[in-house]
């Protein structure tokens, strides 16, 4: 009886969570685009309280998977300051990592918008997809701004990430691994 109440229950707070959302699947794989903007901390939280993880991006097919998903549902960012945290941040050693898989971004893929990442005031340290024109790439940007989020299912074969003993950093000065630009003689690339 007890574990019958904790079911629905948990069924219940998942469609409150998922009724403010799109969720839909495309191909092998459901995403699921908030419609919420909120810092990239929340975001990954806010994947887990639905069962899901911030969506990763590892190879071309997923790629062009996640581009559909976007594109069908007509949620594709209006512009520049509209974009989807992903689940990249860039760690201390200034190498971008997937948080939820654990892997360095752009082994197989890569898709940074043009000039990204430009670690604007060595602060940008999380992904972002956006769009820039007409093209949809990511962008690192600081972690403390509120943006839209897109979740997918947890992976079932991995990889899984482990959780950081602590995610601070995301938002301290980090000038590792970054192209050195000097605002006096490059404009800033948000
Ligand atoms: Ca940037």
């Amino acid at each position: 009886m007890f574990n019958r109440v904790v079911f629905f229950l948990t069924v219940a707070v998942l469609a409150a969570n998922l009724s403010l959302c799109e969720f839909v699947k495309t191909w092998d794989k459901s995403y699921f685009a908030s419609k919420e903007a909120v810092n990239w901390t929340n975001a990954k939280q806010a994947c887990r309280d639905a069962g899901l993880e911030l969506a990763s991006v590892l190879t071309e097919k997923e790629k062009t998977s996640l581009e559909k998903f976007i594109e069908k549902n007509k949620i594709t960012p209006t512009d520049k300051w509209t974009g989807y945290w992903l689940s990249g941040i860039r760690h201390r050693n200034g190498t971008f990592f997937w948080d939820s898989t654990g892997t360095q971004i752009g082994e197989a893929v890569t898709n940074w918008q043009l000039g990204e990442p430009s670690n604007g005031y060595h602060r940008e340290h999380c992904v972002e997809l956006k769009l820039v024109d007409v093209e949809l790439g990511w962008n690192d940007y600081f972690c403390d701004e509120n943006r839209r989020y897109i979740c997918q299912n947890i992976r079932k074969e991995g990889p899984h990430g482990q959780d950081l003993p602590d995610y601070r950093f995301l938002t301290e000065n980090n000038t590792l691994g970054t192209i050195d630009y000097s605002y006096d003689d490059y404009p800033l690339i948000e």
